[in-house]
């Protein structure tokens, strides 16, 4: 490589003063372009050495660098005249000597190279002869770089599938284009020797022009458009150029015409059935893009022929229930019952309309007859929103089965051409496809390009020209396909399948079909689209265009294709009849992600308890000390970390941690317990505010690193850090997939600061909030969003606890029943666990016991800044110890707890602003007559030690404190739970920062008047005087 690099520099073009030395005839050429004639600027200099060759830039250098590499292996298998060319550039001449005009092609081989004194000298007629190859050589990269540009992908033939009419001028499209590389039509029978990089010639090595032109139009420019040249990997792209250039490559056998042809009618007949049954009904259907379904089963037959076992997908509603029918195979009567509005549920939660739910479904590849498990990943409208989840739940698998490179767990993405193009979270994702910790080794995304969005036409949906210029930026091949020719869509799966199991690497199959019927079955398509409709109501459907002519080819006869379509039809009308005996609908029957052995088989928890979620002294001493330790020998790390390991060593001597250590407890004894333990995020190796250190460094070795968290027992589980890309979306739809895989898994996602979760506010508001209510499968995510106000500014400052709050589900008004494992059923009732724990033994507790509760709850956690190292925010290992659990409230345990009867006020309050309380009660001397007491979780609503707590201080008034804006923060979410805990025999005061629209004020100084002002409210006993 560095020889090539070195040689091609040679080949760069002169300076200017140089070229002006070598300057000689000069040609102006005119070419035709598509209407006006345009006259180029002398374009070769052709009695110029090469060197000074306007061909050496860009692309052609590449071309030149192509063959060079040729050159090395095999001199003959380039041009003479680039022979001599090579070999004097290799024996050094200088810049525009090395090119010397053969003295005749027929010359002998292995000629000694003449002295470079005898280099110049031009021969006319060699110099035609190499200049026309350069040309035929540009002309083949042309088609190769630009031929999708005038393939026929659109099958209604109105529209360009690119968006950009313009047809390119290097394509020959006519014959007087000949002239834009200076041939012309009596060069068309000429032989011309091929280059390496192209497969056209098969097994000649050269051809005559007008078949050249001919082959590439085959290989480029039909109903298959290949967009593969900006991938920056030879081998790629010579590997692209195999598959579609070599003649005659598309192939089928009469039996694989058959079984696609009866996958057309089973794509076709199930609409149509829909269709007659349902015409009502929104379905999203297919029409239009029937080969959806044949490619698909193409792509999974290719891939279980490959060694996988397992593919995960994600798709939109455009075909959805097809998709759930013909490929996942659900019982088709199940499918049918979700369009009887009768049928009551019988499952918890809200359900889902039938054109986004989940499925999973385990069978035999008939094709392989290899066992491959499907499933269909359920979401929400919210389009593209699935792909990261399915990107996770894929790594997931992959990771729960050892399949290190993606051999045998797979996903694969469906997309509409419109949400592709717009959906940012598209290229969120596709960011995640290359990085050790987020790859699944290759996506096979299939874009479903009907050319419309809802009723928005390309041209209003994006400005790249295609829908699919998104997936260049990881340099994945892109194969567009006229979906009306089933065969060349079942040849691009084949190429996709094969090149995600060859380089593990995202590849595109596009579609360009049309949407029969309008957005949905209900819409007219003709108020924004009449002329486009016109067109489709004249278009023959693909099935009919097929079976004529597999009928022509005499490959069936018309006799059988009516019988197969009878046979389905059949298989539809029996399934109906079925459909009609359900009696109730089971949306668990549409879970995406069984979770074998962890419910009964009923479904249900196998305990409504959580053990105690404390740990041995001996274990949190070990995993202190590992902690506080490098586990590996010649392992230099740096001197400000050594003095953070004995500070966590000092503080395990005194059986105390801090936040970082509270953590380390946590993950260490699950990871000691065989849970696997993953926290992802931005930046979380270290810790945004430097706390955490669970990837050391070697100082002396770059890219030595050591995870002492993996060093705690031989036979733990693996636990897994990863510093994310900058992507909350994206990460936390990721994160969130990786926890459906299994429950025995603590996944964490968390925010560089809990403000940022918002950019990630669809898959908080569309999976982890609704869910199990919507979907059944539960999910035991954990947020880990920092928040707390400290004087930071706007941003940075909180994580919005009141959205969450506000999104659970509990009601304000209803006491409940308070019965022995109340606090666990509770959990198991609600929607997810809100938290803000105000110590480090707290925090290590509520992370426990998300593993060592039996079902899985999402978990929210605001989590501190400066408490990670304040000296009061410590635990001691006492709180952590065997029979300690999670604290859902902490009572007032101090000075004011000795005498209730004289608290007069009974403050309650969460997380940080605790210390700012009980220093101010401190300062004035108010520990008797104010009681503090935390809530660490304030939802579920600790109904039961509220009342306890409001009971015990029975002559106190009570107040709410909170850091933040009264709009915000809390205040809304537990005043109305307070008075109904206590029955509405008393007010609920606040005390805290006032409305605002912003969460924090920039200014430093307003920040800490805001503070002593709503401190001076909380201790003024006659504060609210007036409002009793
Ligand atoms: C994030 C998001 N925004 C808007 C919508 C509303 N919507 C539903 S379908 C649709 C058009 C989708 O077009 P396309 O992706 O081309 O899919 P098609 O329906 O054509 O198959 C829109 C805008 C949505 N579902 N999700
Ligand atoms: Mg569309």
């Amino acid at each position: 490589m560095h020889r090539l690099r070195t040689c091609a520099a040679r080949l760069r073009p002169l300076t200017a003063s140089q070229a002006a030395q070598t300057v000689g005839q000069q040609r102006p050429l005119t070419v035709a372009s598509t209407g006006n004639t345009r006259t180029f600027q002398p374009i070769r200099c052709y009695s110029a050495p090469v060197a000074s060759e306007p061909f050496l830039n860009g692309t052609s250098s590449n071309y030149v660098e192509e063959m060079y590499f040729a050159w090395l292996e095999d001199p003959k298998s380039v041009h003479k005249s680039w022979d001599v060319f090579f070999r004097n550039a290799n024996a050094g001449a200088p810049p525009g000597a090395a090119y010397q005009s053969p003295l005749s092609l027929s010359a002998a081989p292995g000629l000694a190279a003449p002295q470079l004194s005898s280099l110049v000298g031009a021969q006319p007629n060699v110099e035609k002869l190499v200049e026309d190859h350069l040309a035929v050589q540009s002309l083949i990269r042309a088609y190769q770089i630009r031929g999708h540009h005038v393939a026929q992908l659109d099958p209604l033939g109105i529209l360009d599938a690119d968006l950009d009419s313009c047809v390119p001028t290097d394509i020959i499209t006519s014959s007087d284009k000949l002239g834009f590389y200076g041939l012309n039509e009596s060069d068309l029978d000429k032989v011309f020797r091929l280059p390496t990089t192209t497969f056209i010639g098969g097994s000649e090595t050269a051809l005559p022009l007008k078949e050249i032109i001919r082959r590439l139009e085959m290989a480029y420019c039909q109903h298959i458009g290949v967009e593969y040249m900006f991938i920056n990997d030879l081998e790629q792209c010579q590997w692209i150029r195999e598959k579609f250039e070599t003649p005659g490559v598309m192939q089928f056998t009469p039996e694989e015409k058959r079984t696609l042809l009866a996958r057309m009618i089973r794509s076709t007949r199930f609409e149509e059935f829909l269709q007659k049954k349902w015409s009502a009904e929104k379905r999203f259907g297919l029409e239009g893009c029937e080969s959806l379904i044949p490619s698909l089963k193409t792509i999974i037959d290719k891939s279980s022929e490959n060694g996988v076992e397992n593919v995960i997908m994600g798709m939109p509603h455009r075909g959805r229930l097809n998709v759930l029918a013909n490929v996942i195979r659900k019982e088709l009567e199940q499918i049918f019952c979700q369009f009887d509005s009768k049928l009551e549920a019988a499952d918890e939660g809200s359900g889902d309309v039938k054109y986004h739910l989940g499925m999973y479904h385990r069978r035999i590849n008939r094709v392989t007859d290899r066992n491959i498990t499907l499933s269909l990943v359920a979401n929400p409208s919210h389009l593209e929103a699935v792909d990261p989840v399915v990107q996770g739940k894929t790594k997931a698998e992959q990771f729960y089965c050892g399949d290190n490179d993606g051999k045998r767990v797979m996903s694969i993405l469906l997309h509409g051409d419109a949400a592709f193009a717009g959906q940012g979270i598209v290229y969120e994702t596709f960011h995640l496809s290359d990085l050790p910790s987020y790859s699944t080794h290759g996506t096979v995304h299939v874009v479903v390009n009907n050319q419309i969005g809802f009723t928005t036409d390309p041209r209003m949906a994006r400005s790249s020209p295609y829908p699919t210029d998104v997936a260049r930026v990881v340099n994945a091949p892109i194969f567009h396909v006229n979906a009306d020719d089933p065969e060349a869509v079942i040849y691009v799966c084949k190429v996709a399948a094969e090149w995600r199991a060859t380089f593990h690497k995202d590849v595109v199959v596009d579609l360009v079909c049309y949407r029969r019927m309008g957005h949905n079955e209900m819409d007219e398509p003709m108020f924004t689209q009449p002329l486009m409709y016109k067109q489709i109501k004249k278009q023959k459907p693909v099935l009919q265009k097929y079976a004529e002519k597999l009928i022509a080819e005499g490959v069936v006869s018309r006799q059988e294709y009516e019988e197969e379509i009878s046979k389905y039809d059949k298989i539809c009308e029996e399934a109906y009849a079925r459909s009609k005996d359900e009696k109730i609908l089971h949306i668990k029957h549409w879970l995406d992600s069984p979770w074998p052995g962890f419910f009964t088989l009923e479904g249900q928890p196998k305990s409504m308890s959580c053990p105690s979620t404390g740990l041995s002294e001996e274990d949190l001493a070990h995993i202190g000390q590992v902690a506080s330790s490098v586990p590996v020998e010649d392992f230099t790390i740096h001197g400000g970390l050594s003095r953070i390991l004995k500070g966590r060593a000092e503080m395990i001597r005194n059986r105390t941690v801090d936040w970082a250590l509270g953590e380390y407890m946590a993950f260490g004894s699950l990871l000691k317990e065989g849970i696997h333990v993953r926290l992802s995020g931005q930046d979380v190796e270290r810790g945004t505010f430097s706390h955490r250190h669970h990837v050391l460094h070697d100082q002396n070795v770059d890219k030595r690193i050591c995870i002492p968290m993996n060093h705690i027992s031989p036979d733990q589980a693996p636990y897994t850090v990863c510093n994310s890309s900058l992507s909350e979306y994206g990460v936390l739809g990721f994160e969130l997939g990786f926890a459906m895989a299994s429950p025995n898994a603590l996944i964490l996602w968390e925010a560089q600061f809990g403000d940022f979760h918002n950019t990630a506010q669809c898959i908080i508001d569309q999976f982890i909030c609704p869910g199990q209510a919507k979907w059944v499968r539960q999910n035991g995510i954990v947020l880990l969003l920092p928040h707390g106000m400290e004087g930071m500014g706007p941003e940075h400052s909180s994580a919005r606890p009141e959205r969450f709050l506000q999104m659970c589900n509990d009601d304000p008004d209803v006491m409940p029943n308070i019965t022995e494992d109340f606090a666990v059923r509770q959990l198991y009732d609600c929607n997810w666990i809100v938290v803000n724990c105000s110590n480090p033994g707290n925090y290590f507790h509520v992370m426990r016991r998300q593993i060592l509760l039996p079902f899985r709850k999402p978990l929210i956690v605001f989590t501190p800044k400066s408490l990670l190292r304040l000296p009061e925010a410590r635990s001691s290992f006492d709180d952590m110890l065997p029979g300690t659990h999670f604290q859902r409230l902490i009572p007032d345990g101090g000075v004011a707890a000795e005498h209730p009867e004289e608290v007069k006020r009974l403050i309650f309050c969460t997380g940080k602003v605790y210390y700012e309380l009980t220093k101010e009660r401190k300062n004035r001397g108010m520990e008797g007559t104010v009681a503090i007491a935390r809530m660490e979780q304030l939802s579920p609503f600790p109904f039961d030690q509220v009342k306890a707590e409001v009971e015990r201080f029975s002559n106190a008034d009570l107040v709410w404190c909170q850091e933040e804006h009264k709009n915000q923060g809390y205040y809304d979410y537990v005043k109305p739970r307070i008075r109904t805990t206590i029955n509405r025999s008393k007010g609920v005061w606040y005390a805290g920062r006032e409305s605002a629209a912003a969460p924090a004020t920039g200014n430093k100084n307003t920040h800490l008047m805001e503070l002593r002002r709503f401190l001076d409210t909380a201790f003024d006993l006659d504060a609210f005087k007036d409002q009793q």
